[in-house]
């Protein structure tokens, strides 16, 4: 495809941007460099997308009824999607370049901060942006990597596809934090992905109990788009779930100190977040658990050297146990230095709050 074929995606994300949308992912505010691939580089003359499934093998959502088990979302079951496909994307340049001769420059990316790759994907033909806003394919659903090469080759440009979503809107409605504020429009600040992922500090309490078990990721919004029946699942060993990212206990997953973390996620996208972030993320779930048998997991927590830590394991606790108890073991503790950790404590202790089991 040309470098000019996706005119309304710079506008588009700048709305997203004025509207906050982006949350603390500031990288993303610089509009006028990520807008139009040729702010990334004025040489490009055309633009390969790529796109590589990952199809699940089994139900994805089935381990949202799990509850003493984390949900991890199907991309980040394997390995690292950026190390599998990048070499690929390289290939395919060094083909271009021997192919081409000299004088052809390339670049290769995915999912790098810059290129708006789900507008481009739509542009080369790949398949169209659905309301969920992710590119949906008509042989893969919603199932599928994508990554671009740049070239200062002239190509023949593809045919774009076509919006296919018609009057569906079940990936708008299933959205546990309803974080699409009109279709085709998300606001990354309520999406589950973004605060499991992106969101370094304190998940915001209003969205806490709409999390359910979903630890890394979120997947819902793919999973029930009607065009996955015509998927199948993906045949990239590397990309297929390992055995425990399938529905780890999150009793195990509490227990993570920073070794066991990185080796748990070794080559996985996971190990990103670090260890804090991941067990923030685990506290929750424990939190919406609604199991009394892992308030023990939560109360150890309570003196973890991360406030961030801290501070979720005073909300998941709350949720288990009866307020009574809750106010004993603060008492028992040393003093908290941490303001963020103070308050969720004031918050759990309030007359107000919601109590013990009971909380839902
Ligand atoms: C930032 C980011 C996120 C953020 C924000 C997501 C978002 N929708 O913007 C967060 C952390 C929430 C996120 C989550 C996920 N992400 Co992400 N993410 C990105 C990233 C790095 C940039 C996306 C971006 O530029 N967003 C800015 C917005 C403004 O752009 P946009 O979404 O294209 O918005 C368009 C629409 O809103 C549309 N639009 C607006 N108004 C209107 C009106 C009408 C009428 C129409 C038709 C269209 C329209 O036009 C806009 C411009 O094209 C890309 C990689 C990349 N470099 O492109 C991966 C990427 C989009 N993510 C990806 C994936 C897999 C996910 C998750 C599924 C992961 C998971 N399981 O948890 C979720 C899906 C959540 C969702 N429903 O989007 C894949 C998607 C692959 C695909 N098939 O599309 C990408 C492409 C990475 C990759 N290389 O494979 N992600
Ligand atoms: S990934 Fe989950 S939280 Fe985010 S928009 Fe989709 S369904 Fe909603
Ligand atoms: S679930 Fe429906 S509305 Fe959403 S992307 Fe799929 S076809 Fe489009």
């Amino acid at each position: 495809m040309r470098p000019d074929a996706i005119p309304e995606a710079g506008p588009r994300l700048a709305r997203f941007v004025a509207e906050g949308a982006h949350g603390d992912m500031a990288w993303m505010a610089d509009v006028s460099r990520r807008g139009d691939p040729r702010g990334l580089w004025p040489a490009v003359r055309s633009i390969l997308l790529v796109g590589m499934n990952y199809g699940p093998a089994g139900d994805p959502l089935a381990v949202l009824r799990r509850r003493d088990r984390g949900a991890i979302s199907v991309y980040a079951q394997g390995d690292d999607y950026h190390d599998v496909i990048k070499p690929r994307l390289k290939a395919i340049a060094r083909w271009l370049v021997e192919t081409a001769g000299d004088g052809v420059d390339v670049k290769v990316f995915v999912d790098t901060a810059a290129l708006m790759e789900k507008p481009l994907a739509a542009a080369a033909g790949l398949g169209w942006q659905g309301k969920h806003t992710n590119l949906v394919s008509r042989r893969f659903g919603s199932w599928l990597f994508l990554g671009a090469v740049m070239t200062t080759l002239d190509l023949p440009p593809d045919e774009p596809e076509t919006d296919h979503c018609g009057r569906c809107r079940a990936c708008l409605d299933v959205c546990p934090t309803a974080a699409f504020v009109a279709p085709y429009r998300l606001d990354a600040r309520r999406c589950i992905s973004y605060l499991t992922i992106e969101h370094k500090g304190p998940i915001p309490r209003e969205l806490r109990p709409l999390m359910g078990n979903r630890i890394y990721g979120c997947d819902d919004c793919l999973a029930v788009c009607p065009w996955n029946k015509f998927a199948m699942a993906g045949r990239e060993v590397r990309l297929a779930a390992r055995a425990e990212l399938k529905a780890p206990p999150l009793a195990e997953l509490a227990r993570l100190d920073d070794a066991a973390f990185r080796a748990l996620f070794r080559k996985s996208a996971v190990k990103r977040i670090g260890r804090d972030r991941f067990v923030r993320n685990v506290l929750i779930a424990i939190g919406n658990s609604g199991e009394a048998g892992l308030a023990p997991e939560a109360e150890r927590l309570l003196a973890d050297p991360s406030p961030l830590v801290r501070g979720a394991a005073v909300w998941a606790l709350a949720r288990l146990v009866p307020r009574e108890r809750l106010a004993r073991l603060r008492a028992r503790l040393p003093a908290e230095a941490e303001p963020a950790v103070r308050d969720e404590w004031d918050v759990a202790l309030e007359p107000t709050a919601p109590a013990g089991a009971a909380a839902g």
